[in-house]
């Protein structure tokens, strides 16, 4: 299978680790959604980021139904979403927070980077921003698991998404990240960047920051 999309995009990197937690071969077709706008409709119709295409040509796109097909191929044993119950309840309302922060950084990112200067509006960008901290902060309070070893324990699909999210702010918006404000968020990312499937998605120059 060919997963589309750079590894800068959260919604891409969550497939990319997940794929390699879950043990898919796959290859990566890093074509750029913005550069490569015109091709990239070739594949996804809405000419976005992430899809994927399997071995018999059939293309999924978008994040939450990719890691649902994945999830589906794996079966309920090895489904990083639990199947049913509070647990799943609980991952499902994690996955909702960590998604919505994407979205609102992404917004408030696309505001200051790709409209043009005249036509910004801080105001929105400003309210965006505010969304992103109720959600990063909603999700600072939540415990999260306390295993240093992740190459042995089971990585859940919240725990992928949210330490996505969190190197995706780190590039996008560091101001909102600073260090110190979210502990439980900035031990959870340490633990899951150091794990092999996200280290895979790092860029070859790519040094993680050191704690603290
Ligand atoms: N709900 C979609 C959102 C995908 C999305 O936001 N992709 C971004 C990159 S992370 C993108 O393609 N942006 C370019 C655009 O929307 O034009 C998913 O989870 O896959």
């Amino acid at each position: 299978m060919i997963l589309v999309g750079q590894y800068d995009s959260p919604n891409v990197r969550r497939v990319a680790v997940t794929l390699g937690v879950l043990g898919f071969a796959f290859e990566h077709d890093a074509r750029s959604v913005f550069g490569d706008f015109d091709s990239m409709r070739t594949v996804n119709p809405l000419g976005r980021i992430p899809s994927l295409i399997l071995a018999d040509g059939t293309t999924l796109i978008d994040s939450a139904a990719i890691l649902d097909w994945l999830d589906q191929e794996v079966g309920p044993a090895r489904a990083l979403l639990p199947p049913g119950g509070a647990s799943r309840q609980q991952a499902l309302q994690r996955l909702a927070l960590a998604s919505g922060v994407i979205d609102k950084i992404m917004a408030s990112a696309y505001e200051r980077l790709v409209r043009p200067e005249p036509y910004r509006w801080p105001e929105w960008i400003a309210r965006c921003r505010t969304q992103a901290e109720g959600g990063i902060a909603a999700l600072e309070a939540q415990s999260w698991p306390a295993d240093a070893n992740l190459d042995q324990a089971p990585l859940d699909q919240a725990c992928i998404t949210t330490t996505c999210m969190i190197r995706y702010i780190g590039q996008a918006d560091p101001d909102l990240l600073p260090s110190g404000r979210y502990p439980s968020l900035e031990a959870l990312s340490q633990r899951c960047e150091a794990h092999q499937a996200f280290r895979a998605t790092w860029p070859a120059d790519y040094a993680m920051p050191s704690k603290g």
